[in-house]
């Protein structure tokens, strides 16, 4: 059964206040100090040199820091704000500016989606799966779940009591079997049972780096000769509380695969909420979506405005 599509104004304020809400920890460790900061009486070289710690502090990366620090000083002069208001004012909109406006992701254009999830094994991947799968079926998506990590014997079962609550089917294999086979029936099945979406979950560990990549080389060759175009996206999970080592992670899998974005999972759980602007400026990828708890609800579309809103605001 399909749930009412939710109507667009109900969606956009839902998604500014989860995404506040993942954000209290960031906004509470950090950036309401940064706030503080910007609002002593006196912007002196010690102002700076703390701003550029706690950003650091936030994850927003060494290279990004020094870029934002350095603008925001040279505009603080060149434009002689004084006022606290104007410089947080100014830090917003450097922020800002370091994040992709937001465009619509490559689905909704053909008969069957093919959303390929990869990540390292802990870092949400299955939740996150879920989550989506959720999302997109109150969206009026018909939606079926791919189990294609078939390394990690739980995985299959974890992913199908997620499935459950988010009330979708998932096509499964044998432990230890091929993943290209579970995609190429997932694939088959959404066909015969008219579903408008697969979603794949890939491993995140094999015995080797090599195995792993390699294999979801395959997983996307499968789903390249299946379904034109396929896969249209390649969301990469990175666990939020990791910081900067997600980074280095998500290095290794940009080598391997192409992929089309980010699912910052865990953003409830850290104040490192400073990533997605590392992940944008360093990593070249926008953050699509961001996880705000344990739930199956608690998955929130990216939204450049409502975050940089989510780190300053209390209301
Ligand atoms: N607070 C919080 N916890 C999350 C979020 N997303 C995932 N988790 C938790 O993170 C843990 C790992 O999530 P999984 O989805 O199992 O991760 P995975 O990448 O599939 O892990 P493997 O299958 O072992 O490779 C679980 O305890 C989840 O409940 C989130 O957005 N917020
Ligand atoms: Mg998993």
């Amino acid at each position: 059964m399909l749930l009412a599509p939710l109507t667009v104004s109900a969606m956009v304020v839902g998604i500014a206040q989860s995404i506040k809400e993942g954000l209290t920890r960031t906004r509470n460790a950090i950036f309401s100090r940064i706030a503080g900061l910007l609002g002593a009486s006196e912007v002196t070289a010690a102002t700076w040199e703390e701003l550029e710690e706690l950003l650091i502090q936030a994850d927003v990366g060494v290279e990004t820091t020094l870029h934002l620090v350095e603008r925001l000083r040279r505009r603080a002069s060149a434009e002689a704000i004084i006022r606290a208001d104007a410089l947080q004012a100014a830090l917003r909109e450097e922020l800002r500016a370091l994040l992709p406006s937001p465009s619509p992701l490559n689905l909704g254009n053909r008969p069957l989606d093919v959303i390929l999830v990869v990540g390292v094994n802990g870092s949400g991947k299955t939740t996150s799966i879920a989550k989506l799968a959720y999302f997109y079926r109150q969206q009026g998506r018909r939606v079926l779940l791919a189990a294609a990590d078939t390394f990690r014997a739980a995985a299959t079962d974890q992913l199908s009591i997620w499935a459950e609550r988010a009330g979708v089917n998932v096509i499964t294999g044998a432990p230890g079997g091929d993943p290209g086979a579970v995609i190429f029936d997932s694939l088959q099945a959404a066909r015969a049972r008219g579903m408008d979406m697969v979603i794949a979950d890939t491993a995140g560990r094999l015995h080797t780096q090599y195995n792993l990549m390699a294999e979801l080389r395959k997983v996307r060759r499968v789903a390249a000769q299946n379904v034109a175009g396929a896969p249209h996206e390649t969301l990469l999970v990175l666990d939020a509380t990791t910081g900067q080592n997600a980074l280095s992670q998500a290095r290794h899998f940009l080598e391997a695969v192409e992929v089309t974005g980010v699912i910052l999972a865990k953003l409830d759980s850290t104040a490192k909420g400073g990533m997605v602007f590392a992940i944008s400026r360093e990593l070249g990828l926008p953050v699509r979506f961001v996880g705000t708890g344990e739930k199956i609800g608690d998955l929130a579309p990216f939204d450049p405005d409502a975050f940089i809103a989510g780190l300053f605001d209390e209301t």
